[in-house]
């Protein structure tokens, strides 16, 4: 049967009715990868994969949220949606928004989004409210404004938001036959971290996995609410899908951190960038930094043995690597790339000259 999306492929697990008017653009069923090359450099016995959620229709998870969000915002008459964002968010209320046929807009951090991400909420039509302030000074505003304008709030205290992205680790449990032991995740509002753990206890509930997973939440050093303990007002790195220094979710965050016996940890930017790059070279994946997070934080667990030999891993990788070309460029060796003129002679040499 061709596949519609989460919302007709969970139907019985999301609050949507039958007559309920589906906003879909073909959303989740990503590829849950294997890693071969990753493990056998860490030399530990691990079943290590990662989520490809970059490959959902606007290059990240959002997507799954964003489905419900705009789906459950048209069914309630509203013509106008807002969000406050660090991109991603922005793209998929953008697109989503689009496709519903009613306006979007996007509050977002002047000169602090990825450029794939500008370009999306761009092209789609949205409207963008570039604030002088960070992605917390925004979502502040945001909180506000729909008692003083008619807009429909799809950030992730949606609740609509989570519930279309629990249905990430129903695909995962589906796949692997059960829960993963352990399940990895770059957090900034801490939303969907929120959203898998309730997927995961749905469906152990149900009887549809034996068990739940250790929930583990990684940050960025500059960015890292969770591991100081409270609010960072500045926050700052490379990674700007998580720059984020005051996290919507920190209650449910905290509580299934503490119900599944996880723990945070926060990477520098260069440790960040340095999974990115392992995970390009080496498995061939290609996620935006912010995603890397969660690998970064699974190779230095396995290797300290806090995640033990013999464990099923998974590592949700949110973003698309296109989403942010300038980081990619800028961290590779530019005088790799090899000029010659345009002809047979020159071209053989740069060949040989590498063999
Ligand atoms: C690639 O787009 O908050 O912990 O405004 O884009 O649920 O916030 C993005 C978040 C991880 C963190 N990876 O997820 C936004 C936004 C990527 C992201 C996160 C985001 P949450």
């Amino acid at each position: 049967m061709r596949y519609k999306g989460l919302i007709e492929k969970y139907r019985d697990r999301l609050p949507v009715s039958d007559s309920t008017s589906i906003i879909s653009l073909g959303e989740g069923n990503t590829p849950l990868i294997k890693l071969e090359n990753i493990p056998k450099e860490l030399g530990k016995e691990v079943d290590l994969y990662v989520k490809y959620e970059g490959l959902n229709p606007t290059g990240s998870f959002k997507d799954r949220g964003m489905t419900m969000a705009v789906t459950k915002a048209v069914e309630g008459g509203s013509e106008a949606i807002i969000c406050a964002s660090t991109g991603n968010t922005s793209a998929a209320a953008a697109a989503y928004a689009a496709r519903a046929g009613i306006k979007a807009f996007v509050v977002i951090p002047e000169g602090k989004i990825a450029l794939g991400k500008l370009a999306q909420a761009m092209i789609h039509g949205s409207i963008i409210i570039q604030i002088k302030g960070n992605f917390d000074d925004g979502m502040q505003i945001v909180k506000e404004i729909s008692d003083h304008a008619p807009v429909t709030i799809v950030n992730s205290i949606n609740p609509f938001r989570l519930q279309g992205q629990k249905t990430a680790a129903f695909e995962i449990i589906e796949e692997l036959g059960s829960a993963p032991d352990y399940h990895c995740l770059p957090v900034g509002n801490a939303g969907n971290i929120t959203a898998h753990w309730m997927g995961y206890t749905e469906y152990h509930e149900i009887g549809k996995s034996d068990s739940t997973p250790t929930m583990l939440g990684y940050q960025a050093e500059g960015a890292a609410p969770f591991i100081k303990g409270s609010r960072v007002d500045n926050p700052e790195t490379i990674a700007t899908a998580i720059r984020i220094g005051n996290p919507q979710s920190w209650d449910q965050a905290l509580k299934l951190s503490k119900e599944s016996n996880g723990w945070f940890d926060a990477f520098a930017d260069k440790e960040i960038l340095a999974a990115q790059k392992m995970l390009t070279e080496k498995e061939g994946v290609f996620c935006e930094p912010a995603s890397a997070t969660s690998v970064a934080g699974a190779m230095r667990d396995i290797k300290l043995g806090k995640i033990p030999e013999g464990s099923s891993v998974v590592c949700t990788l949110t973003g698309h690597g296109l989403k942010d070309p300038d980081s990619a460029i800028a961290q590779c060796d530019q005088s790799a790339m090899i000029n010659v003129n345009p002809t047979l002679e020159e071209v053989k040499k740069a060949i040989l000259d590498q063999m």
